[in-house]
C-alpha cells in the first residue's frame, strides 16, 4: 500500500493533487487543517492499495492524457520515458540504507495518522501548556505522541513523570558506573575530548594519588590525541594509546581492577560504523565497556538522526549533552532520548575544563528544558 500526506490552501486542492499522483482509485484516510508559516492549510491523507510499481501512472494512462503529440501530462510534467520505466522495474533490490529513509517515511504516515487521536482536550489544562510548550521547544511529533499516550495511559496529574520516562537519567559517577572503563564516541568537534580530560580530572581529585588513564584509539590523528598527551603530561595522568584488540583488553583488565580509564574514540562516517570499528578492536563482547554518545542539541535532526545510526554499538549506554550554552532550546534533547532510548549521563555547558560540566540530574533536565537555564547558573546541579 502506498500512503501519502498532501497539502494544499484549500480541499478542491488537496484533492486534485491526490488524483494526479495516485490516480482515482486513491483511498482518503483523513483530511485535517494544519498551520504552516502561519498559514492555514487543508491536510489529506490518501492510499492506494496497490504495489508500488503500479501506483505510477499506467503507460497506456500516461499516453492517452499526454494526447497525440506525447508532449506533457495534465501536471505540465513530461512522461517518464517507458525505457526509464522499465530500468526501474528491473532495479536491484533497496540498498540496507534506504531502508532506515523507507521506515523514516513508514513512521511519518504512522504519525500522520495517529496525530488526529492526539486529543490534547483529553489533558488538564496544565499539561496542555506543557505538551504545547514542548512542542514549540522542538520536540518531535515522535515523542510528543509518546508522552501524550504515556499521561493518558497512566492518569497521571503532571507531565513530568512521563516525561522522566522518555528522559532518564543516569549521572555519570563512579559509583553509577563502577568497574568500568568509559569510552566517548561522536561527530568531530562535538566535545568528546573536553568530556573526558573533564572525567579524568574530577576522578583524579576524588581519589589522589589513585592511577587514572587516558587513552586515544584515534589511530594517532593528530590534534585530540596532542591535546590529550600533553594534558595527561601536565596534570599527572596516564597516557595510553589503544589500536589493537590487545590494547583495549589491557585497558579493559585495568578498569575491572578499579583503575579509572577513560578512552577518546574516534569519529567515524557511515551508518553502523561504530559496531564494525569495535568488532575489529574486540570489543564487540566487551562486559566492562561502556561507550556514551556526546551529542549537541546545536545539530540539525537529521544530523542527530543519522549520528544516532553512525554510532549504534554493542556497549552503547549514555548521551552526553555537550554545547548547551551555545543552544537556543533544548526540545532536541527530549528527541534524542526518545529516539535512543539511553539515559542522559552528564551535561557540558561551557569549554572550561573545571566548571564546564555536571553530571546529568533530573533537576538540571528540566530546568534547562522548561526554563533555559545552564546547570552553571543555579546551585546543586548535581541535586
Ligand atoms: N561552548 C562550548 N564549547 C565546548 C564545549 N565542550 C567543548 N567545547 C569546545 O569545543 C571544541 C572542540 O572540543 P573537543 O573536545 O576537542 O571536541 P572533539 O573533537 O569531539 O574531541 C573545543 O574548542 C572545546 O573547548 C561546551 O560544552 N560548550
Ligand atoms: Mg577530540
Amino acid at each position: 500500500m502506498r500512503v501519502k500526506t498532501f497539502r494544499a490552501p484549500s480541499m478542491a486542492d488537496c484533492l486534485s493533487q491526490v488524483r494526479q499522483e495516485l490516480g482515482k482509485e486513491a483511498v482518503i484516510l483523513g483530511s485535517q487543517s494544519v498551520r504552516e508559516d502561519g498559514r492555514t492549510l487543508c491536510e489529506v491523507m490518501a492510499a492506494l492499495e496497490q504495489p508500488e510499481a503500479a501506483a505510477a501512472p499506467r503507460p497506456q494512462a500516461a499516453a492517452r492524457r499526454a494526447g497525440p503529440n506525447g508532449a506533457k501530462g495534465g501536471n505540465g510534467k513530461a512522461a517518464a520515458p517507458a525505457a526509464r520505466r522499465a530500468e526501474e522495474a528491473n532495479a536491484p533490490a533497496a540498498p540496507a540504507g534506504d531502508w532506515n529513509r523507507e521506515w523514516g517515511e513508514i513512521k511519518g504516515h504512522l504519525l500522520a495518522l495517529l496525530r488526529p487521536r492526539m486529543d490534547f482536550s483529553a489533558l488538564s489544562p496544565r499539561q496542555r501548556l506543557a505538551l504545547e510548550y514542548l512542542e514549540r521547544e522542538g520536540v518531535d511529533e515522535a515523542a510528543v505522541l509518546a508522552l501524550f499516550r504515556s499521561i493518558i495511559e497512566r492518569g497521571e496529574d503532571t507531565v513530568i513523570p512521563a516525561l522522566s520516562r522518555i528522559v532518564r537519567v543516569k549521572p555519570l559517577t563512579p559509583q553509577e558506573w563502577p568497574e568500568a572503563a568509559h569510552m566517548f564516541v561522536g561527530p568531530s568537534g562535538v566535545g568528546k575530548t573536553t568530556v573526558l580530560l573533564r572525567l579524568a580530572l574530577a576522578a583524579r581529585s576524588a581519589t589522589p594519588g589513585a592511577r587514572v588513564t587516558v587513552a586515544n584509539a584515534d589511530g594517532g590523528r593528530g590534534k585530540g590525541r596532542m591535546i590529550l598527551r600533553h594534558f595527561a603530561e601536565l596534570s599527572g595522568l596516564t597516557y595510553a594509546e589503544a589500536d589493537s584488540p590487545e590494547d583495549f583488553r589491557r585497558l579493559l583488565d585495568a578498569a575491572g581492577a578499579g583503575e579509572a580509564v577513560f578512552i577518546d574514540a574516534p569519529s567515524l562516517r557511515g551508518e553502523g560504523a561504530m559496531a564494525a570499528w569495535c568488532a575489529a578492536m574486540g570489543l564487540a563482547a566487551a562486559r566492562n565497556l561502556r561507550v556514551h554518545l556526546v551529542l549537541s542539541p546545536v545539530f540539525a535532526p537529521a544530523q542527530t538522526a543519522h549520528f544516532l545510526r553512525v554510532y549504534q554499538c554493542p556497549a552503547l549506554s549514555s548521551l552526553v549533552w555537550t554545547k548547551l550554552d551555545e543552544a537556543c532550546n533544548y526540545g532536541s534533547l527530549v528527541n534524542m532520548a526518545h529516539a535512543s532510548s539511553l539515559p542522559v549521563s552528564a551535561l557540558a555547558h561551557g569549554p572550561e575544563l573545571t566548571q564546564g560540566m555536571a553530571p546529568a540530574s533530573g533537576k538540571a533536565v528540566w530546568k534547562l528544558l522548561f526554563k533555559h537555564q545552564l546547570p552553571g547558573e543555579y546551585a546543586e546541579a548535581g541535586a
